[in-house]
């Protein structure tokens, strides 16, 4: 453990302000006044600016203009961090160990170690964390109050986990593999950010622990020098700044697997189970539901009658796949297919566009909503959970024809 003596004791040092006024712009029309009101566009360092959802533990959620493309670049990628203290971690001094009660010996490697003693592998994957549009649930519920932003896709580097706990021979009972960062909370209190996959997904050959993002080193607030990626499931698994990761007999306990990211039994379509996590009544957030934006055009956005419009988003998915994107542009009575762009793997963002041609002048909404070749489709009413997980209701804009 190297880094705890570089703790960084503020991780707001060197923020830069941005004014509010774009930011107001920006807001989607349903998120809480007091979130609208608070809420402003900062630069966090080495970021563009960001909407800025709380200032200490570092919330910033990617503005709308992110999303113009299906790789979000990393200096607009969101930022979500529980804990206070972030360490800036020297790479050269941070070690990644490998060890536990389901593992026949401890190891450590380097970063160094992790780039040169091991097969690299590149997905494509979105990581989104599973309170995204939080903020937009109805009726309100606690939390970082995100809008749309609480996502992103990269193109991710590094090793399989599978290879790294097969050098710490993983035995067969390992029931869970659990993670563990550089963040500590500012009190003794407060639960040290500690998760667990169940070894099924651990092993599958699309999780890895990653060091690059888009083909530069992964930024300090996304997690460098490594950070877990783990394609298809909610964002809270992939751990950043991971130090240390332990193969476990039994199920891990604590808060934030206990009591946090959780959901209730049964009232989601979700298919991959983390069977080790389940209560009676509920379980733990596993992959990512069918979603889509559009990215394209905003509520009020004026456009001409008689002239095409064209309509553009990004649909994903838990790694089943984009099966078709629809667009209705008489608020959900008809839909039609819109065209996808090719894709970039079944983790990734899937580009699509539609065309019209509107006539009446006057308000002109339009809804885009994807589904998935696993065959759920995105709800039109929200699916309610305390903690504003899960969000997936089919978008719509307002356009305004003039
Ligand atoms: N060490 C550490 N890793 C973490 C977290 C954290 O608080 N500490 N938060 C998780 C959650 S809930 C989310 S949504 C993602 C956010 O990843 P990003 O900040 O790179 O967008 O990081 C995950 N990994
Ligand atoms: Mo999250």
């Amino acid at each position: 453990m190297t880094t705890r003596r570089t703790l960084l004791h503020s991780a707001i040092g060197g923020l830069a302000l941005a004014g509010t006024g774009l930011a107001g712009r920006l807001a989607q029309a349903a998120l809480p006044q007091g979130t609208l009101d608070s809420q402003r566009l900062e630069s966090l360092p080495g970021k563009q600016p960001l909407l800025k959802r709380s200032y200490r533990p570092p919330n910033y959620e990617s503005p709308p203009a992110a999303f113009a493309q299906d790789i979000t670049p990393n200096d607009q990628f969101f930022v979500r961090w529980h804990l206070m203290n972030i360490p800036q971690v020297d790479a050269r001094e941070w070690r990644l160990s490998i060890g536990g009660d389901a593992a026949s010996n401890a190891v450590e490697f380097t970063l160094e170690q992790l780039r040169g003693e091991f097969e690299p592998v590149e997905v494509v994957a979105v990581c989104q964390c599973a309170g995204n549009r939080r903020g937009l649930s109805e009726p309100h519920v606690p939390g970082v109050q995100w809008g749309n932003g609480a996502v992103g896709n990269a193109r991710w580097r590094g090793v399989r986990l599978r290879d790294l706990l097969a050098r710490a021979g993983l035995a067969r009972d390992a029931v869970e593999i659990a993670f563990a960062g550089g963040d500590l909370p500012a009190l003794e209190a407060t639960p040290q950010f500690v998760k667990s996959i169940p070894t099924w997904k651990a092993v599958d050959e699309n999780t890895l622990v990653a060091y690059e993002m888009n083909g530069a080193p992964l930024p300090h607030w996304n997690g460098y020098p490594a950070r877990l990626v783990v394609p298809g499931w909610a964002a809270t698994y992939w751990t950043k700044q991971v130090s240390s990761i332990q193969a476990l007999g039994r199920p891990l306990s604590g808060f934030w697997m206990s009591t946090a990211y959780r959901i209730p039994k049964g009232k989601y379509p979700l298919i991959d189970r983390f069977v080790s996590q389940e209560s009676d009544a509920s379980m733990p957030v596993t992959e990512i539901l069918v979603n889509s934006m559009i990215t394209s055009h905003s509520d009020g956005q004026r456009c001409a009658a008689g002239r095409p419009v064209v309509v553009a988003g990004l649909a994903w998915d838990g790694g089943s796949g984009i099966r078709e994107v629809e667009v209705s542009i008489d608020e959900g009575r008809s839909w039609r297919s819109a065209e996808l762009a090719p894709s970039l793997g079944r983790y990734s963002f899937r580009g699509w566009r539609y065309a019209f041609t509107p006539h009446a002048r006057g308000p002109q909404g339009v809804m885009a909503r994807a589904s998935s070749l696993q065959g759920s489709t995105q709800t039109m009413e929200l699916i309610f959970n305390a903690s504003g997980y899960h969000n997936n209701v089919a978008q719509r804009v307002a356009l305004q024809v003039v």
